[in-house]
């Protein structure tokens, strides 16, 4: 285990659509766990999603898991990225939005925020995914977005209102 004393809990989502993805996503957190410098203390229920952005793909099962991580930020997606690959992610054929077997996110890095290229934190898209936070409120309903001050459970809370209202462009959506 890492030493705890300069060590930070990271907030990851997880997602996958090709393939086996209830192995996949079993397998990245195998992968994540024997990573030197991470220990992941928390996983979620897998769970089946609607896919979210444009063309035609299949359902999406998403987790999430919080990991207790003394590397930094970006050498954790780093190792992350290579997680991805391993498990047949090829970034120079899958489009953008589109299918992939393995997704790995950086979703929260303790109180850290960041934009610079390659790296921004908190996950710029979501505070409006209920693929991300349905699976990290669920295990991480206290820990706090530094952006806007809310614990995940807000947030949550914020986007299950938002998406149950009706929207103004009309019935039906
Ligand atoms: N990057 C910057 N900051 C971060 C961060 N905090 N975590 C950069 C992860 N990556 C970060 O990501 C593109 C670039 O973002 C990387 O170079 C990285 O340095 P990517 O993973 O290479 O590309 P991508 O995943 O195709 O694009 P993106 O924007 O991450 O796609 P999304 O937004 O992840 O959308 N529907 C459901 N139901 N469930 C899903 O999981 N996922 C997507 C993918 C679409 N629809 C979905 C789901
Ligand atoms: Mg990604």
């Amino acid at each position: 285990p890492p030493p705890r004393a300069h060590a930070a809990h990271a907030a990851i989502a997880l997602g996958s659509n090709l393939g086996d993805r209830h192995a996949t996503l079993e397998s990245a957190v195998r992968a994540l766990a024997l990573v030197p410098g991470v220990e992941v203390r928390r996983v979620s229920p897998f769970i089946e999603t609607d896919p979210v952005g444009p063309g035609a793909q299949g359902a999406y099962l998403n987790g999430a898991a919080v990991l207790l991580t003394t590397r930094s930020p970006r050498d954790l997606l780093r190792c992350m990225q290579r997680i991805e690959i391993a498990h047949g992610r090829d970034r120079a054929t899958t489009e953008r939005w589109g299918p992939r077997t393995l997704d790995l996110d950086l979703i929260l890095y303790a109180d850290r925020q960041t934009e610079e290229p390659g790296l921004t934190l908190p996950h710029p898209e979501f505070r409006g995914r209920l693929f991300v936070l349905e699976p990290l409120g669920a295990i991480a309903p206290e820990m706090v977005d530094p952006g806007t001050g809310h614990t995940l459970a807000r947030l949550l809370d914020d986007l299950r209102r938002a998406e149950e209202r009706p929207r103004a462009s009309g019935p039906g959506a």
